[in-house]
């Protein structure tokens, strides 16, 4: 895992964009996002039932799986959202980038590889895309039924009750 503000250049969203401003996951914590390195599926376990998840599977964004609809697919993660749950992905193979809006609404950008584990809270602004290697297969772990409905940004977007409690709970 590395963290880093996104450099905001134009250009394939799957370059590193890089801006070289580091960020801690300290920082990341204080605005709800959680990292965890976990070298076994049973550290996964151990936090998924901590957090009372019980369902999961498993996502591999490629072309090879993912055939004709691999472009329409990354653009479309791409789009800044947000979810209602509580959003935990464990990267199992490859490499993929999560921007997440910090408290002043720049985007930090964290680069998972295999064994990282990451926990994004309701409400929270992200997007998702691979690499340039396009290839990550990740599990994806839910509490009850999936319900990842991702509701883009938009200005009404700020009176939803989930996105209300993700700010009014966040450090400053
Ligand atoms: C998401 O939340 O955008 C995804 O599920 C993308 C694939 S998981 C690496
Ligand atoms: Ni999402």
């Amino acid at each position: 895992m590395k963290a880093y503000y996104y450099d905001d250049a134009e250009g394939d969203q799957r370059l590193d964009h890089d801006s070289g401003r580091e960020v801690s996951t300290s920082y990341l914590n204080q605005f709800g996002v959680l990292y965890h390195r976990c070298p076994s599926v049973s550290a996964v376990d151990n936090i998924a039932e901590q957090r009372s998840y019980k369902n999961r599977d498993e996502i591999t964004v490629s072309p090879d799986k993912m055939g004709a609809v691999y472009e329409e697919k990354v653009k479309m993660f791409f789009n800044e959202h947000l979810h209602e749950d509580e959003e935990i992905r464990y990267i199992l193979d490859g490499n993929g980038f999560f921007d997440v809006r910090d408290p002043n609404d720049e985007w930090v950008r964290i680069r998972l590889e295999k064994d990282d584990l990451i926990i994004l809270p309701a409400g929270i602004f992200h997007r998702f895309t691979t690499d340039s290697n396009n290839y990550i297969k990740a599990m994806r772990l839910f509490k009850d039924e999936p319900k990842w409905t991702p509701l883009n940004r938009a200005p009404d977007l700020e009176n939803n009750p989930h996105r209300k409690s993700y700010i009014q709970n966040r450090a400053a």
